[in-house]
């Protein structure tokens, strides 16, 4: 797989159907995309489609109106939707060859500008090549059009004169593949189980602030950026709430319509973490949070994710006052200031309170021997030395509870 990299900034400029309510945030989605893509928005062209034309999507007129504009102009034309590769071709072909890619084409182009783990690599190719097989079609007539740039990163090139079968192929190979890494997975997941590791997910829509998120609460320094997508892989790090560890995993953001082999590609990675022990749900709160809200919890049950979470309503620096419709038990924050933080870590240990038992453990000293082998399975809090034995703070993970039941102490 190939991903040329932007080399010089590419002009984009947008189709956009009205005839839905949000279309407002859907354009403004596809201009914060072309930006992610590395390329430079340069304007819109609004239109109502009543029926769909089978043949260019928009019809004859408005695809007339569109050349006049953009007569002369050196551009790549975005229908923000999805095409088939003859309504791509066909609106090519009414714009003197302009280049004309879809949303989920445009989207798919910014993860395999993103990918860097091997793993991401092989699922944006994975995702790539299904969309793209049903629309190759006789002699790829369709693709040759697409030239270089935005909306052929991945397979484009390479696969060109490829015929379906080898795309077929590939896809085999590609999903035996990521099967592999997948059997790894699981099993390092039962490992974080076994070693009483609790998880807790950062998902959400794409660019509300989880990496600046995951940043604040464990001292990392992973990649934030004002873009959409700037994480990929899943990552990991530990942080702790009264000395219990826990590990906070960032996850890729959700966007509204996900091509939907993109998240079928992706599930096997975001699995690891919609199977948390608990979620926190992070929303921009300058931002349509609602749309956010139920977006990310509409891919989640895609997902079969069934962990409790909490919502987090994040950049509340830039949105103090229009907050009066946020749900109701959510926990405002600024991850970029960090300012309630020491509430978002409360709730996030409250809410996996019965996963822990908070009790005061005591030790005589003559059951030293008898105690040890119980020493890594609780967190200790405080230590008290008395004159008969040792007096222990301690949370112990309920599924150990038991075994301390000679030495707790209340
Ligand atoms: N004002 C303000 N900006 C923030 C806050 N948190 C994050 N940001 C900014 O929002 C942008 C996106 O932040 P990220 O942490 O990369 O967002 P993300 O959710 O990880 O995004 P993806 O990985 O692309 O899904 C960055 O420019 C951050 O600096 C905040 O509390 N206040
Ligand atoms: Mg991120």
């Amino acid at each position: 797989m190939t991903n040329n990299s932007v080399k010089k900034a590419e002009i984009v400029y947008i189709i956009q159907p009205i005839e839905r309510e949000n279309y407002k945030i859907l354009h403004e989605e596809a201009v914060a995309l072309i930006e992610s893509a590395g390329a430079e928005y340069a304007g819109t062209i609004y239109q109502n489609i009543r029926t769909v034309d089978p043949a260019t999507y928009i019809g004859e007129g408005k695809l007339r109106e569109l050349k006049e504009r953009l007569e002369g102009l050196e551009l790549t034309v975005l229908f923000n939707g999805e095409l088939s590769s003859s309504q791509t071709l066909n609106i090519s072909n009414a714009l003197d060859g302009k280049k004309v890619i879809d949303r989920t084409t445009l989207i798919l182009d910014i993860f395999a500008l993103r990918a860097e783990s091997s793993e991401g690599k092989l699922q944006v190719e994975l995702a790539q090549l299904k969309y793209l097989y049903p629309r190759l079609k006789g002699k790829g007539e369709a693709l040759s059009r697409l030239g270089g740039g935005i909306g052929t990163r991945g397979p484009g090139e390479t696969q060109l004169e490829t015929d379906r079968r080898h795309i077929r192929a590939r896809i085999h190979s590609l999903e035996e593949k990521l099967k592999d890494t997948e059997r790894r997975r699981t099993f390092q997941t039962e490992r974080r189980k076994k070693d009483k590791v609790i998880t807790v997910a950062l998902v959400g829509y794409t660019n509300t602030g989880k990496s600046t998120l995951l940043n604040a609460l464990t001292g990392s320094d992973v990649l934030t950026k004002d873009a959409l997508f700037a994480t990929l892989d899943p990552t990991a790090r530990s942080f702790e709430i009264e000395g219990v560890p826990f590990l906070l995993v960032d996850t890729v953001g959700f966007l509204q319509n996900l091509p939907h082999h993109l998240i079928e590609a992706f599930k096997s990675t975001l699995e690891s973490a919609v199977h948390c022990d608990l979620a926190l749900i992070v929303c921009d709160a300058a931002g349509d949070f609602e749309t956010q809200l139920s977006t990310t919890l509409d891919t989640l049950k895609e997902m079969n994710f069934s962990s409790p979470y909490l919502v987090v309503m994040n950049k509340c620096d830039l949105a103090e006052a229009s907050l009066t419709d946020a749900p109701r038990d959510a926990v405002l924050i600024s991850a970029k200031e960090k300012r309630g933080l020491d509430t978002l870590k409360k709730r996030i240990f409250g809410a996996l309170e019965e996963k822990f038992v908070r009790t005061t453990l005591f030790v005589p000293y003559t059951e030293e021997k008898k105690f040890s082998p119980l020493r890594p399975l609780f967190f200790e809090q405080s230590v008290k030395y008395t004159e008969n034995g040792t007096e222990i703070g301690a949370v112990i993970p309920a599924i150990y509870a038991e075994q301390f039941r000679d030495f707790r102490k209340i």
